[in-house]
């Protein structure tokens, strides 16, 4: 897989892009990096990428002629799907990136300053996505968000396989409480059955306890899920509980 990124501050993602599982999948050749930077699609002397508004207002704006060059320049001989990363986009979730993963190129635009000019979405880019409802400076660690979250859905860059589709999301649901040694600790004691060496009654805490703490943090998560008959059954008992709780309705 080859990934583009466009940016200002391209010294931003090489310590990132280098480390980790990333690292080594850029090693193995199993995903391509490029990271330019806009200035050198500039024609000036003082590479200058951004102007004021039209209609005036505060803050700048970045100008098109640079991104409209350096996407094209960049899309020659390929043809990468364009991502731009901002706050209007639409929010990046697993089936996203799933679907960002399986193109075989990726091209992110990460803008600063207040905005890009409108007619760089109009003319090159394929689809605006943003990693939350929240304001940051400069689309460059969404892209490395995006990058990273992509990277590990690619065959071979996540060496134990079973750990991605055990994933929490993938399937639907949060991951399940872990331990590791001591045994106990502050008084706190892993649960008997993770140590009991019976693995089908293991399997069976660890999708309750994942649907448990999806019902505590997540509900919204439940609907969408794919339950095991194990959690169909233990969300009929939370339903019962909750229902047992509530006070009787008006008439009643
Ligand atoms: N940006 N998800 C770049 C974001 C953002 C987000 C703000 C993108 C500033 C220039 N991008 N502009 N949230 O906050 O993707």
């Amino acid at each position: 897989m080859w990934i583009g990124a466009l940016t200002i501050f391209p010294e931003l993602f090489e310590p990132f892009l280098a480390t980790s599982l990333i690292g080594r999948a850029r090693e193995r050749g199993l995903i391509a990096v490029e990271v330019r930077n806009l200035r050198d699609f500039t024609e000036d002397r003082h590479r200058v990428v951004d102007d004021e508004p039209y209609g005036g207002g505060g803050g700048m704006v970045m100008t098109a002629p640079p991104w409209v060059r350096a996407v094209r320049e960049l899309s020659a001989g390929h043809s990468p799907w364009r991502v731009l990363l901002s706050p209007q986009g639409r929010r990046l979730d697993d089936a996203k990136v799933q679907e960002l993963a399986s193109r075989p190129e990726l091209l992110l635009l990460c803008g600063r300053y207040e905005a890009i000019d409108e007619r760089v979405r109009e003319l090159v880019v394929d689809e605006e996505i943003s990693i939350g409802d929240y304001v940051l400076s400069g689309g460059e660690l969404p892209a490395l968000v995006l990058i990273e979250a992509v990277s590990r859905c690619v065959p071979g860059v996540v060496q134990q396989a079973s750990s991605v589709e055990r994933d929490s999301f993938r399937r639907g649901l949060l991951d399940h409480p872990h331990y590791t040694r001591p045994p106990a600790f502050e008084g706190l004691e892993v649960p008997e059955v993770l140590l009991s060496g019976d693995h089908a009654a293991i399997e069976r805490w660890r999708e309750r306890e994942a649907l448990r703490a999806t019902l505590a943090k997540r509900p919204d998560l439940v609907p969408g899920a794919a339950l095991s008959a194990e959690q169909r059954a233990e969300l009929a008992r939370a339903r019962a509980d909750s229902e047992a709780c509530k006070p009787r309705s008006g008439k009643g």
